[in-house]
């Protein structure tokens, strides 16, 4: 590439609601790493967002420092990459305001992630709640992202996102960057090992439906022999086979054979071996992560000196774009 040429750029965020699943982890975090090279990427750990549902204080400020080490420990390099907590850059919650004007109430009525979330916490259904897909867009927006590495589950939003961009552009002239989803062949909806028609999610009460990425070897053991199968005997991938389909994706992703190879290694085996070796290979896969995040956590400034500069290097790139998009709304200039 030229150098006067524009890396394409890149942004994803995580919620800091508790330590990554392994969902969160095949999903999207494990791709953003690799991603750091070939172009400019901005990962964060989006607090805002995390208190659309109530949340303790004390525990969202633990959560947020442990998803910031987590994303280190994921292998993303606060050096090649910008690396921030969504609240020390004020300019995300001031484009989501001007977004919030072009953005119908119809079409966040229409989020299933608000449905879902509203039905689960009925007695908080918050005007933040509602409005969470516009944050979302700005925090894509402001930096102008080309591509966004995400899981399934957030399809719908970053579809919002392009037409919110879309729409600005076209009412206020050249703005936006409309992006697109990066979202993985295998794995982009690794299920709950319980119910393994739903997603596996941080938040599930059933402390054996989902594998978090620091559980111990014993722990994920324990849950793989557990998890969910059916009554059939063949390890193979199949329209109504549910339990069977995640633990060959889970496989599939922590090995990096292809699912046809899977299939074939397990042929005439039973599902007891199977669970076994899926478990094995999902602590193997794990291991690292864990090593490093027990390293980070050990060395507090350290993380505080990586986020201090992150969210600088975010405030400057961002503010580029929010002075052009106040100027094309007609805000008058005061600098
Ligand atoms: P919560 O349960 O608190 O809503 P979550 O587990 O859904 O959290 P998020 O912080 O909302 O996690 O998601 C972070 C990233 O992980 C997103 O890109 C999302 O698409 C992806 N992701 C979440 N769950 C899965 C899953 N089960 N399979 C694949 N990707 C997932
Ligand atoms: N809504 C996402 C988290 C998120 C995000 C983003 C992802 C907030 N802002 C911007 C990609 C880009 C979620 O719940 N997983």
């Amino acid at each position: 590439m030229a150098d006067t040429e524009r890396k394409k750029v890149i942004f994803s965020g995580i919620q800091p609601t508790g330590v990554f699943t392994l969902g969160n982890y095949v999903g999207a975090v494990r791709n953003w790493g690799p991603l750091q090279d070939e172009y400019d990427c901005i990962y964060s750990i989006v607090d805002q967002h995390a208190i659309t549902v109530r949340k303790d204080p004390a525990k969202l400020r633990q959560q947020t420092v442990e998803g910031y080490a987590l994303l280190l420990a994921c292998g993303i390099d606060p050096k090649k990459s910008i690396v921030f907590i969504q609240s020390h850059n004020p300019n995300h919650a001031q484009l989501s305001w001007v977004l919030g004007c072009v953005t119908q109430f119809g079409e966040l009525s229409r989020m299933t992630q608000f449905k879902d979330k509203a039905a689960k916490h009925a007695d908080d259904i918050n005007a933040g709640l509602f409005t969470y897909p516009v944050l979302m867009a700005a925090d894509i927006l402001t930096y102008n992202a080309d591509a966004v590495p995400i899981g399934d589950d957030q399809r719908q939003h970053l579809e919002l996102a392009r037409n919110i961009a879309v729409r600005f552009n076209q009412r206020y002239g050249d703005m936006f960057t409309v992006p697109e989803a990066y979202i993985p062949k295998v794995g982009a909806r690794i299920k709950s090992l319980q119910e393994p028609t739903k997603k596996m999610s941080k938040s599930d009460e059933n402390p054996n439906a989902t594998i978090y990425i620091l559980d111990d070897k014993d722990t994920i053991m324990r849950k793989f022999r557990r998890a969910v199968t059916d009554s059939d005997t063949e390890i193979r991938f199949a329209e109504g086979k549910d339990g069977i389909n995640n633990l060959l994706t889970i496989y599939s992703c922590a090995t990096g054979k292809g699912i046809p190879d899977c299939e074939k290694e397990f042929a005439g085996k039973g599902y007891g071996d199977f669970k076994l070796a899926v478990g094995e290979a999902v602590a193997d896969y794990l291991e690292p992560v864990r090593t490093e995040y027990a390293r980070l956590m050990d060395d507090r400034a350290y993380l505080k000196e990586c986020w201090t500069d992150g969210a600088q290097r975010a405030f400057r790139m961002s503010n580029k774009v929010l002075t052009k998009a106040y100027r094309k709304i007609g805000f008058v200039d005061y600098r």
